[in-house]
């Protein structure tokens, strides 16, 4: 077989795999308990309601739903998007509303359309992955913020923002998750949110909010997004129905000024012409018929039971050296090893037990950091496998402690 690397763009060399997406392929195997991918667990699916939208928008509308749509979005759904939006506390129209192929595509349309090679991005640290696989692609570098149990930490942000400004580095772009942080599961409190926001007027930078979790709150009251505290149109939040809906309907959306607006649908034009119209019409006739917010609250009660099955787990066979979060919402908890033991061999160990998680280091954008951590997933594993799986886990953790 030939040898084309030397042919790969610089862009392509810096290209890496997912270790979350390598690791899907252990879903294959029957026997595997995993806690890795952050999948919703397909016993949520309307896959019955579904079937009979997908019927009916085809015969009501089968000439438009077949055919190309307009890149901005299918325009019922973006409709009934920026309605969901205006509830939620966001002033917004329908020209602040991009429909997208999935909420990843906001991240990659921000990178194509504001980062040049070698910008700085701020992120925390950790991030979700594919948001630093995603901005490698633009060859971003990274300004790493620390989080605690508030998410980002909003003392070291400040100190850290100033410092970039002393050297002349004016970071244009600031990525966070403030609900249910993938991968940690840590929320950011209100008071940060509006700080954030404002400094992002000081300081003149975009913030990219993305939000794939904020309806999952199983504790606690909603907190607002920051594009609710947004006056400039400074932050662009983007959501999805990959986790109230199904992922395989591969539609999310981007609520943004239209002036950024403009130039991502530009964008996105050269990356898929048009999100998939069915798709966009099966996720709209949904919201239509008022199934969204009964199917929210059923998947809430679902995953509430799955994160309190996998808390009582852990405090049941997990030795009290490993700490970890103790999330109000989302999908994911995120645990810290004793001194001295490193997520890497613990997943190989773990993977010969049949019980997949993600190391933590890959959600660092410094590649020597977070061999300490580990991310589980509890929404994809049934409520047996979540208990045998976290037992399984804490064996091989006390195997390694010597007990
Ligand atoms: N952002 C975050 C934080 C995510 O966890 C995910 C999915 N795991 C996405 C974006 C992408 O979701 P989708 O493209 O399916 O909307
Ligand atoms: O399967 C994916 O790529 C989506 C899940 C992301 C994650 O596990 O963080």
């Amino acid at each position: 077989m030939a040898d084309f690397s030397h042919h790969f763009s610089e862009r392509a060399k810096q290209m890496k795999a997912s270790d979350v997406r390598e690791l899907l392929k252990l879903l294959q195997m029957p026997d595997m308990i995993s806690f890795a991918g952050g999948l919703p667990s397909a016993e949520t699916f309307p896959v019955e309601i579904i079937k009979d939208i997908v019927k009916d928008v085809l015969e009501m509308n089968g000439d438009q739903i077949l055919q190309y749509g307009i890149t901005e979005g299918y325009a019922p759904l973006r409709e009934s998007i920026a309605s969901r939006m205006a509830s939620k506390g966001m002033d917004v129209t329908t020209d602040n509303i991009l429909v997208v192929s999935g909420s990843q595509q906001v991240i990659d349309l921000s990178g194509k359309v504001f980062v040049n090679p070698k910008d700085t991005i701020v992120v925390s640290a950790p991030t979700y992955l594919a948001a630093l696989t995603g901005f490698n692609t633009y060859q971003a570098s990274y300004e790493a913020i620390p989080i605690d149990d508030q998410n980002m930490r909003m003392d070291i942000f400040e100190e850290r923002m100033k410092k970039l400004a002393g050297e002349g580095n004016h970071p244009k772009l600031v990525y966070v998750l403030p609900n249910f942080q993938n991968p940690s599961g840590v929320t950011m409190p209100t008071k940060n949110r509006k700080r954030l926001v404002d400094m992002a007027s000081e300081y003149d930078f975009v913030i990219l909010e993305d939000d794939p979790y904020g309806e999952l709150r199983y504790v606690g009251d909603h907190l607002p997004a920051l594009k609710t505290f947004d006056d400039e149109g400074r932050v662009i939040f983007t959501s999805t129905f990959s986790k109230v809906l199904a992922p395989g309907l591969r539609v999310g959306w981007a609520v943004a000024d239209p002036g950024i607006l403009k130039k991502m649908i530009i964008a996105k034009q050269s990356t898929d012409v048009c999100t998939s119209v069915l798709g966009q019409a099966i996720a709209h006739e949904y919201m239509v018929r008022k199934h969204m917010d009964r199917q929210i609250e059923h998947i809430k009660k679902v995953y509430g039971e799955k994160l309190r099955l996998m808390l009582d787990a852990m405090h049941e066979s997990v030795p009290d050296s490993v700490r970890w979060t103790e999330p109000e919402g989302g999908m994911f908890l995120w645990a810290t090893l004793p001194d001295g033991m490193q997520s890497p061999d613990l997943l190989e160990k773990a993977l010969k037990r049949k019980v997949a998680f993600v190391s933590g280091k890959a959600f660092f954008p410094n590649p020597s950091d977070g061999f300490s951590t580990m991310r589980l997933n509890f929404t994809y594993p049934s409520n047996e496998k979540i208990t045998e799986g976290i037992r399984r886990l804490g064996e091989v953790i006390h195997g390694e402690l010597g007990h």
